[in-house]
């Protein structure tokens, strides 16, 4: 670059302007989304939702923790978190034959999708080899493949990219200013470095965040401007309630009105309007008539199951029973 003072601040005000025009979704814009009336908010999400999907069917994707507990992170809301005491016990990865007969469980029951989880800050090279095996093995049966892991190199998103895995998880969490108070032992960067290594893989981008925290709207707001000015969005969006669990520092975070959920979901409906939106954890402690308001508002995908990782989901039972009542039915399987 020149060190010609003007070239040099003409060369800084194109960087400005670039990073300007990419930011698709100003945050003061997203906060204004959050403060229309409940109404206005839910009808144009609707509005969004049915340009670009049918509106009445739901993607069913089934979370299984492949390696649980132990996690050196500190996670402020993590039940897997070694150092909070909530119960949960480190164990050692499962064997590859008990990851595909859950799938295979999975895809009986109706789900299109199947996301493994360890409770990892990254994963080892030598992890991967089992989680290649998983990843081929899942996708065998003709299921979607997810893998959320942790940090990621390149190369190890590249062979887990090799290996067939169609999607990866890892979320934003929350906005950047409130990441602090939950999180010390990585930081945002970190996991916008790792969504880059993802998406340079070929890899489809599952991302998100967790709501609930005791963040402002303004920082949910600004979770949102994160995830929906990434070029391009998250593929799917992962929309997590925190499950408050006793031991870690956030069991007693204060409760958030659930009306405040269902804007979330509608705003990461039109700000992501091709995004798969999914209601994730918390569905159970949401209630029926909520989550009913979230798939009004715009979301089409759950997680399904007993079992998030290690907490609690509605059974598969009633899930059904939901979406039979509300007319919804389960997104067709690829085979
Ligand atoms: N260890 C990996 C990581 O953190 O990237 C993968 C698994 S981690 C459990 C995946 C995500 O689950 C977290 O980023 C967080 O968004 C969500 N999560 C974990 N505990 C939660 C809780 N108690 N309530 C809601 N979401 C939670
Ligand atoms: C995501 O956004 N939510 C899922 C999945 N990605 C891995 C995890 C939710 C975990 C909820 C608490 C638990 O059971 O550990
Ligand atoms: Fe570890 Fe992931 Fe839990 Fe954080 S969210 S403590 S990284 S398992």
């Amino acid at each position: 670059m020149s060190s010609h003072p003007i070239a040099f601040h003409a060369a800084a005000n194109k960087v400005a302007a670039v990073a300007a025009a990419n930011e698709v979704w100003p945050v003061a814009d997203v906060a204004a989304l959050f403060a229309l009336p409940f109404n206005d908010l839910l009808w144009r999400a609707q509005q969004v939702h049915r340009e670009h999907f049918d509106a009445n069917e739901i993607e069913l994707a089934t979370l299984l923790s492949i390696k649980t507990g132990g996690c050196p992170e500190d996670c402020g809301y993590c039940p897997q978190a070694a150092r909070y005491d909530t119960g949960v016990t480190a164990q050692k990865m499962l064997p590859v034959e008990e990851v595909v007969l859950a799938a295979q469980a999975a895809k009986d029951a109706g789900a299109t999708r199947f996301c493994m989880g360890a409770a990892w800050r990254s994963p080892k090279d030598r992890d991967l080899d089992a989680v290649e095996e998983m990843v081929k093995a899942v996708k065998a049966l003709g299921m979607e493949t997810c893998a959320t892991l942790g940090m990621l190199q390149e190369a190890q998103a590249e062979r887990l990219k090799d290996a067939g895995l169609d999607f990866y998880n890892h979320n934003l969490d929350t906005a950047p200013e409130f990441y602090g108070d939950v999180i010390t032992t990585r930081d945002y960067q970190d996991r916008l470095d790792t969504l880059g290594h993802v998406r340079h893989a070929g890899l489809k981008v599952c991302c998100g965040g967790i709501v609930g925290m005791g963040e402002s709207r303004m920082q949910r707001a600004g979770l949102i401007a994160q995830l929906a000015n990434l070029n391009p969005y998250p593929e799917s969006v992962p929309v997590n309630h925190l499950v408050a669990v006793e031991g870690t520092p956030l069991a007693d975070a204060e409760a958030l009105d659930p009306l405040e959920f269902v804007r979330t979901i509608a705003v990461a409906r039109i700000t992501m309007p091709k995004a798969r939106v999914r209601l994730s954890a918390g569905r159970r402690q949401l209630g029926e008539g909520v989550q009913a308001l979230c798939y009004l508002a715009g979301a089409n995908s759950i997680f399904y199951g007993d079992k998030l990782l290690v907490t609690g989901n509605p059974e598969v039972e009633d899930d059904q029973a939901l979406l039979a009542r509300l007319g919804m039915r389960g997104k067709k399987a690829l085979s």
